[in-house]
């Protein structure tokens, strides 16, 4: 006999793209590709197969040079000295303690021997676009989460869980030649957690039924949503892993975490999560910006600096209108020498999206910056979009990444 499915709330709106209305069990899918940027970096550098490598700032000291007889010669951690940190490492330099977030001087102590690159966040992008374009064509309903993950609805496909990650995996190796891990549960909650279960180039099944076995061992910090502070409470009531928040009553933990929160406490720990998959956001802003070969000084360099600017007018311009969007606040940002970085916006009475009246308005906003020090970066950035057509909103399936919204050093390199 079949057990009994409790109903999944389904979001208005969302009945069309999630399945038939009527109570479905859900299975739903996360993604998260391996050791993302490092592989990327390997597909440009495929020597560097099974080697440690780690991916740093932005130097340009550290690109791979050229030798006479055609081999390249890449920077070792050993001989770096700074304050960066690493965005990611291979499995190989893993091995040696070696993490994401870690100051790169950490590192070089760690696995002095890995390949240190610097990041080019345009091949990531460009692969990440790729690999959710494999996801969708193997799983429609899909929701981008960062630049490496996404979660996917694959309660309508007609296959066994495990048949769907093989093909979304081989889809993705496909595309993209990268390796991803896959977790496939009920609920966003568990299939995120589950996914990482088996990096890399895992697959991870998880039902209602292995909640016990495999969720309630893990420490409590692992959901999203127990960061440092929760998870430092937790442990002073004694609590480190999911399975004995499970065990702590609702009240229980109400009294201690407060209302919402210790009622969101007790319902993930039981591997509770009705959150639809949503296939569509509304951007938030759309920037471009570009790091200069060599750093550029406002006076001296005057004209190509303002043929740079100009550019990122248009740029920001044309996405604003493919998309179909008015923006009302412009701003800018610039990074000097010494890595200052300061923004400068303005907010408009009318909104705009036309090149000629951005490059204008983000013209005010430079006025307002003191251009002593040479320049690295210069980036030009819309916000407090609106829809053109005067729509609330409107679906959008498939929007372009922010430049900035994808994860990066947390400190300049
Ligand atoms: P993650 O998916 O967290 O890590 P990962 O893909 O490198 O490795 P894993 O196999 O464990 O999934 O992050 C995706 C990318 O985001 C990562 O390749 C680099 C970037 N990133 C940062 O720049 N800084 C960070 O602190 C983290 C965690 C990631
Ligand atoms: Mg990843
Ligand atoms: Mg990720």
């Amino acid at each position: 006999m079949c057990p009994k499915l409790d109903p999944v709330p389904v979001p208005p709106g969302a009945a069309a793209a999630s399945g038939p209305p009527e109570a479905v069990a859900r299975r739903i899918v996360h993604l998260d590709m391996d050791a993302f940027f490092a592989s990327c970096e390997l597909s440009k550098y495929p020597e560097l197969r099974g080697r440690a490598m780690v991916v740093g700032g932005r130097r340009a000291a550290h690109q791979p040079r050229l030798r006479e007889d055609g081999t390249r010669e890449f920077s070792l951690l050993r001989d770096y000295v700074g304050r960066g940190v690493l965005t990611t490492a291979t499995y190989e330099a893993r091995t040696f303690g070696v993490h994401s977030g870690m100051p790169t001087m950490k590192a070089a102590r760690l696995a002095p021997e890995a390949v240190l690159l610097p990041v080019d966040f345009d091949l990531y992008r460009s692969y990440s676009r790729r690999f959710k374009d494999a996801v969708r064509s193997v799983a429609p309903v899909v929701e981008e989460i960062g630049i490496d993950e996404v979660y996917a609805d694959v309660s309508a496909l007609d296959a066994d869980a495990h048949g769907i990650a093989v093909r979304l995996k081989a889809a993705v190796r496909e595309a993209t030649g990268l390796t991803c891990s896959v977790g496939i549960a009920p609920n966003k909650l568990l299939a995120k957690l589950c996914s990482d279960l088996q990096k890399p180039d895992g697959i991870t099944v998880v039902t209602m039924a292995d909640l016990p076995t495999r969720i309630w061992p893990l420490p409590a910090a692992r959901i999203n949503g127990i960061g440092p502070k929760a998870s430092a409470k937790l442990a002073e009531l004694g609590i480190a892993t999911i399975g004995e928040v499970a065990a702590r009553d609702e009240v229980w933990l109400v009294e201690r975490f407060g209302r919402s929160y210790g009622r969101w406490l007790h319902r993930v720990s039981h591997g509770v999560d009705d959150r639809p998959v949503v296939t569509w956001s509304e951007p938030v802003s759309m920037s471009r910006e570009t790091t200069f070969e060599r750093n550029l000084h406002a006076v001296r360099d005057r004209a190509e600096l303002g043929e740079v600017f100009t550019r990122l007018c248009e740029q920001v311009s044309a996405d604003l209108q493919r998309k179909g969007y008015v923006a009302r606040t412009i701003g800018i940002k610039l990074r000097f020498e010494d890595f200052r970085t300061v923004t400068r916006d303005l907010t408009l009475p009318e909104p705009i999206a036309d090149a000629k009246a951005l490059r204008r308005t983000a013209g005010t906003c430079l006025k307002r910056v003191d251009l002593a020090r040479t320049i690295r970066l210069l980036g030009v950035r819309a916000s407090a979009l609106e829809r053109a057509d005067g729509a609330v909103s409107e679906p959008e399936r498939q929007l372009a990444i922010d430049f900035e919204a994808g994860p990066g050093p947390s400190r300049p390199d």
